[in-house]
Order: C-alpha cells, then sequence, then structure tokens
C-alpha cells in the first residue's frame, strides 16, 4: 500500500471511531484550519537579532545555551530557515518579529530611532509567506540595560530613552497590522529586576507603570495593533525580584485595558499556565501566550507534547474564545538543528490543539455537572488512546506537508545543502 494509500485508510477508521463518540474530525480538522500560531524569529538565530555586525552578548536574564552549526548570521538566512521550517508545518501561520530583528541596511540605528520604515523588508517579504506579522520591543541586549534596569531605571534620561522605543514600537506594529491587514500584537517585556533583595519594592514598579501609561499614552486603533504586556517571576541575574511580576501585569492589564502574556515558563514550577487562562479571560478583553517549556530555571525549552501543552490546548479550545486568545510560541534552544527546532514545537503545539479539537466536550461537561466524576475520569483517559494520529497524519498529508518522521529527512538535506556551506 502507498503511504499516502495508508494515511488515507488510517483516517477513515479514525473518522469512524470518533464519530461513535460523537465527534465529527472532519469538522475538527476545519476548525484547526483557522487557528493561526504566532512562530517567533528567535528561535533561528538564538535570539541574536540584526542590531549590529557581529555577534553580542544577550543579556536581560535570558540565555540561549549550545553552538550548534548553521546558525542563520543575516536576515536572508533567516527569512530562508523561516520558509524551510514553515514548509514542514501545516496550515497559515504568522511570524513574530522583534524590534532588534530590523533591517538597517547595514547602518547601526538605535532603539529610539527605529521605525517601521525598518520593517519594511520584513512586511513585503511576509506578503504572502505568513498569516500576520507579530512584534516585540525589546529591551535587552543593550548598552542602557546592561545595569539590569530599563522601562524602571532611577535615571529619567534612561526611562526616556526606553520609553521612546516603545512607543516607536507600537507604531511598527500598527504598520504592519495595517499593510497586512490583520491585528498585529506588539509584546512587551521588561526585563528589570535585582539579583539581590532590595530596599524598595515599591518604587521600580510606580516607575515601570508610569513609563508604560506614557508609552500606551497615544491611541492606536486595535484592529491594527494590539498590546500585551509580559509577566516573569525571575531571571538569571534577577533571581531576588521582578519588577514586571504577574501581579504587577494583572493589575496593569485589567485597569488599562490591556493584554496580559502568559509565558508557560514564568511560574513556579509547579503553577501551571493552563488553570490561568480562565481565569485571566473572565476579566481581560484578550490574552497573548507565550508557549514555551519550562526546566528547572530555564523558561524556553522546545516546547513538547506533555501533559501541560496539552492542558493548554484544551482550556484554549474549550473557552470558545479562539478569536481573543493569541496564540505565540518562545523557546531557543542552541544545541540542536534551530529548523527541527521550530519544526518540533510548531507541529507539538498544532497537535495538542488537534486534540482538544477531537473531544467530546459536551458529554463530559455532562457527565461533570452531573457529578460523575467516574464517568469524566474514564472518558479523559480513554481520549488519550483515541487514534488522533491518524487525523494529524491526515491533517499533515491534505496540508501538503511531510506526514510523521518524514519531514525531518528534509531538514538533514537543508542541513546538507544550506546550513552546513554557512
Ligand atoms: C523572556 C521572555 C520574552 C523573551 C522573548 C525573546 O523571559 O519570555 O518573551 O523570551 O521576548
Ligand atoms: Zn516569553
Amino acid at each position: 500500500m502507498s503511504n499516502d494509500k495508508r494515511v488515507e485508510k488510517a483516517y477513515e477508521i479514525a473518522k469512524e471511531q470518533y464519530s461513535a463518540i460523537g465527534v465529527n474530525t472532519d469538522k475538527a480538522i476545519e476548525q484547526l484550519k483557522t487557528i493561526p500560531i504566532s512562530i517567533h524569529c528567535w528561535q533561528g538565530d538564538d535570539v541574536g537579532g540584526f542590531e549590529q555586525v557581529g555577534s553580542k552578548e544577550l543579556s536581560g536574564g535570558i540565555q540561549a545555551t549550545g553552538n550548534y552549526p548553521g546558525k542563520a548570521t543575516t536576515i536572508d538566512q533567516l527569512r530562508a530557515d523561516i520558509e524551510k521550517a514553515l514548509s514542514l508545518i501545516p496550515g497559515s501561520h504568522r511570524l513574530n518579529l522583534h524590534a532588534s530583528y530590523l533591517d538597517n541596511g547595514g547602518k547601526f540605528v538605535d532603539r529610539d530611532k527605529v521605525g517601521p520604515e525598518h520593517f519594511q523588508s520584513w512586511i513585503d517579504w511576509a506578503k504572502g509567506k505568513v498569516g500576520g506579522l507579530d512584534f516585540n520591543a525589546t529591551y535587552f541586549s543593550h548598552e542602557k540595560a546592561t545595569d539590569g534596569f530599563t522601562l524602571s531605571h532611577p535615571d529619567k534620561t534612561i526611562r526616556d530613552f526606553w520609553i521612546q522605543h516603545g512607543i516607536l514600537s507600537r507604531k511598527i506594529g500598527a504598520e504592519m497590522g495595517k499593510q497586512l491587514g490583520t491585528t498585529t500584537v506588539t509584546n512587551f517585556w521588561i526585563p528589570d529586576g535585582y539579583k539581590d533583595i532590595p530596599v524598595d519594592r515599591t518604587g521600580p514598579r510606580q516607575r515601570l507603570a508610569d513609563s508604560l501609561d506614557k508609552i500606551f499614552a497615544e491611541n492606536i486603533d486595535p484592529k491594527l495593533n494590539l498590546d500585551a504586556v509580559e509577566s516573569k517571576l525571575f531571571g538569571i541575574g534577577a533571581e531576588s525580584y521582578t519588577v514586571g511580576s504577574h501581579e504587577f501585569y494583572l493589575g496593569y492589564v485589567v485597569s488599562r485595558r490591556k493584554l496580559l502574556c502568559l509565558d508557560a515558563g514564568h511560574f513556579h514550577p509547579t503553577e501551571m499556565l493552563s488553570d490561568k487562562i480562565s481565569s485571566v479571560m473572565m476579566f481581560c478583553p484578550e490574552l497573548l501566550l507565550h508557549v514555551s517549556r519550562p526546566v528547572r530555571w530555564d523558561s524556553d525549552h522546545v516546547v513538547i507534547l506533555d501533559d501541560e501543552l496539552q492542558a493548554i490546548a484544551k482550556e484554549i479550545v474549550r473557552s470558545s474564545k479562539l478569536d481573543k486568545i493569541h496564540i505565540g510560541l518562545d523557546f531557543f534552544d542552541a544545541s540542536i538543528n534551530r529548523i527541527a527546532a521550530w519544526t518540533i514545537g510548531t507541529r507539538n503545539m498544532i497537535k495538542a490543539l488537534l486534540t482538544a479539537l477531537l473531544e467530546p466536550t459536551e458529554t463530559m461537561l455532562k457527565a461533570e455537572l452531573e457529578m460523575d466524576f467516574t464517568r469524566r475520569l474514564v472518558m479523559l483517559e480513554e481520549l488519550k488512546t483515541m487514534p488522533w494520529a491518524a487525523v494529524w497524519d491526515y491533517y499533515c498529508h491534505t496540508n501538503n506537508v511531510p506526514v510523521g518522521m518524514s519531514w525531518f529527512d528534509e531538514v538533514r538535506k537543508y542541513e546538507k545543502d544550506v546550513l552546513s556551506r554557512r
């Protein structure tokens, strides 16, 4: 039997099995197609960016470890790598850029000068290649951030510099949204924090709120750009205190009507992002997720198909607020092939969404409301071994991307033909 035939046949059987429990697999596939993932550009070059020629140390409490060969060192290389990864991922997705990925034509442009013109070549590239662009202001890897403070810095001139960067970042986001006809989400992650115990925990938070208010002072059409703010528990070198904590931003977004960005790696190890979504969505208009994988002190391992990823996907799908929950990825691993890292993480996110869409949610909910917790557990467990993988293979097959492990053959070929020559 040919591979295509096998995939189709397995799908037909899976479809019947799902139908028997009241799930329509065709419908699940149709819905899956409409969910874009915002794929982060920074997996491709270890969060380096193109601000200046030559490598620059990554700062701000984040670290990319490993020295796998073939990293993209130019914009063209990064775009080619992203295109390669996209060809292995089913569906239409978005690209998430950082301000440090500007196209400055080889001439240094500082963060308080970066504007939409430096992203025009990205916008042009994006047309026809991705479903849209998302954006991030870059508050790390910069000489004005070396003492660990930016928007909450006690020195007003430093704060003003970073406020200007924030103002310009929103303009870039809006221009992307306008030209591409799809809303850009512009995210703000501010690394500010102390390595050791502070005397004043309030002052920096007051200054951060004040700086953010200045950045968001201008009204921008929410159809073009939405602003998100990302909390964090701690960073390397900022172990004792992070200005932009979860409580800080939760209060900020509720009072300012902004999007909260929840990163899966930014909480205590037993505190799960999946449990936060429903609470946050009660009081916040929209949400941005940074789907990542925490491992001990690192928040950014490649996303695998673990319990938490599936729980996150289920919460998104069950909320029926798919249009209000923006799914972004945030991981960077420099120790493995970077295109494979993108492909593994993104395919896993889509697989998790698919398994969530293949749930007989109504039936399980009924059991729950009837207090039949036995049936609920039986169903949740039996669902794990339903033939969702046959639906996944079929989804890849009908989207013209490689089925199963065969995508890796293409990555190896690209590595041999392209990456190894860099
Ligand atoms: C860092 C944050 C942030 C970054 C990216 C590069 O801990 O998660 O989102 O990873 O902006
Ligand atoms: Zn993040």
